[in-house]
């Protein structure tokens, strides 16, 4: 069983996303994680929005804990 069934579109607010060279790093973190079709990072909006695929089970925590080693937190609102 799958958690996500469609395609589903995730925003994270992760404040320290500062320039292209960041979203990079976020790219490069997440990309390719279980269930990620599509990262992208904005620094402008300072937010990663996540295109999750229907057929696979993303791991939403190790998708953030990624980001954290990465050096970004995804911020909790
Ligand atoms: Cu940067």
């Amino acid at each position: 069983m799958s958690l996500f069934k469609k395609k589903n579109i995730v925003t994270l607010s992760v404040p320290d996303i500062s320039c292209g060279h960041c979203e990079m790093k976020i790219q490069n973190a997440i990309s390719g994680m279980r269930g990620v079709e599509k990262v992208k990072p904005d620094h402008k909006k300072k937010t990663v929005t996540l295109e999750l695929s229907g057929d696979e089970t993303a791991d939403m925590n190790a998708i953030t804990e990624s980001l954290s080693e990465a050096g970004y937190p995804v911020a909790v609102e």
